[in-house]
Order: C-alpha cells, then structure tokens, then sequence
C-alpha cells in the first residue's frame, strides 16, 4: 500500500498578479487562477489521483483554489481542514508593497535576502496594522492571537507548519489516503525542505510555480518512494521561473 501527498501552492491571486508582497492579506484569485485551479484538477484526475481530503489555509487565495477543485473532481464530500499554519509567509511591513519598488529602495541583495535566505526575516508590521488582519477565523486558533505572525523567515514557517505536518497529516497519510494540500509558496517550500530534506542554502533556489500539482508518495511506514514530482513539468518550471524573476525584471 502506498499513500499518496500533492501539494499545490495555489492559482494566481489578485496581489500575485499585480506583483505585490502579499502575506496575510487576504485577496481572492483572479480568473487566471480559477482556470489553473481547474486545470490543477485536470491533471490530479488525468494523473488517477483521487483526494480523499484536503487541508488548506485560512486564506481566501487557497480556500478558493480547493474549492473549485473539489467541484471540479466532483468531490465536494470531501473533508476540509483550514488552519493558519498553512497560511503564506507573514510578510511583515512589506505587505501591499509592490516588489519592484522594494527592490529599488533597498537593492536586490536585501530584496532577495528577505525573499529567499531560509532565515531572511522582513521589518516587522506594526501592531496597528496587524489588528486590521486579525478577524474571526483566528478566533479559535490553537495558539493565543497575540502569538500569531507579525513577520515571519521561512524558518519561523517551517517551525508552525512541522507540529501541523507531525500531527495533523502524517497520521491521515499513514492510513493509506490520497492527501491534498492547498497552499501557498512558502509553506509548500516548508513542507518540500521537511520531507525532502533540502539544506538551508538548497532551499534559496526553489521556487513553486502557482497552480501545478507536485506529487510525494510513500510507503506503508511513511518511508519516501523517490522524490517529488510536478504533474505538468514543462508549466512548473515556466511558472516557477516567472515567480523567482518578479521584482526584479520591467513589471
Ligand atoms: C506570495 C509569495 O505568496 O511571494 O505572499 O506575496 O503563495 O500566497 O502568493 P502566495 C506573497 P514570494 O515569496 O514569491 O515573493
């Protein structure tokens, strides 16, 4: 018996588009993202993959995606977990900047540093400004408000998202299902650097393409069966390099 992991970071949202740090704000997707998030569904069931549930942020951008992929698989009987250790990054003070103007204030040095390096961590928001994110579906989460993000390295996302991924999903994978994460840049490179075991360094150079698919299998014992792998290679490494060139390039 083998169990079956896709990640799927997902569709492009509106702040994706437009090139803007995004963090925890919450935006929705734009209708280039509900088409990937359909076609995200095209390939898991042209691939024979069936989800027998799925867990997701508590953002829009990724409820959205799971959503019409439900729909899309006809499997909207599908249980869903949504919890703030999937949300994105929290991208502290440089949320709703544009990232081209970011790079043109501090360089491309610092720029990628708190873009990439595994402990660059962004200037810190504000607690004013973090009030103005924080509504009722942080109420009940598992630790208290004024613990949640108020900027975070992808370090600090690994260290939220690892207690999730021992408790929460290790044990659904080790009851043989088909599990579907939906989620967001960062946290599926948190997960890829967990169960692949990716040095700090090696993990600078990932980037995840939104809206394609990428599929871990396992054995019985939650042993690794080879490495990940994208359902649509060619638009994985399209995307990912569009993601790792913004800023930085006329946009
Ligand atoms: C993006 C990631 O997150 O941006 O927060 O702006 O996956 O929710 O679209 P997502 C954001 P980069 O780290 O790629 O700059």
């Amino acid at each position: 018996m083998t169990s079956k992991l896709i990640l799927l970071r997902h569709g492009e949202s509106e702040w994706n588009n437009k090139h803007l740090f995004c963090g925890w704000v919450d935006v929705g997707l734009t209708s280039k993202g509900q088409q990937q998030a359909v076609q995200a569904a095209n390939l898991i069931s042209q691939n024979g993959l069936s989800p027998d549930l799925m867990f997701t942020s508590k953002l829009t951008r990724s409820c959205e995606t799971a959503d019409i992929i439900s729909k899309s698989l006809g499997r909207m009987w599908m249980d869903v977990i949504r919890s703030w250790r999937l949300n994105e990054r929290h991208y502290g003070a440089l949320q709703g900047r544009k990232k081209s103007d970011v790079v043109a204030e501090v360089g491309k040095e610092k720029y990628m540093y708190w873009r990439r390096a595994y402990e660059g961590c962004p200037p810190l928001m504000n607690d004013e400004d973090e009030a103005l994110l924080i509504d009722d579906r942080y109420k009940y989460a598992d630790v208290p408000i004024e613990d949640l993000p108020r900027g975070e390295s992808l370090k600090m996302v690994l260290e939220r998202v690892r207690p999730f991924w021992e408790t929460n999903i290790k044990s659904e994978l080790l009851k043989n299902k088909t599990v579907l994460i939906v989620a967001h840049g960062s946290v599926v490179r948190s997960l890829i650097k967990i169960i692949s075991t990716i040095s700090d360094r090696d993990i600078e150079q990932i980037n995840i393409p939104n809206g394609v698919p990428l599929v871990y299998e396992f054995d019985e014992k939650l042993g690794k069966i080879g490495d990940y792998y994208y359902l649509d290679p060619d638009a994985a490494e399209a995307g990912a390099k569009e993601v790792a060139n913004q800023g930085l390039e006329k946009n």
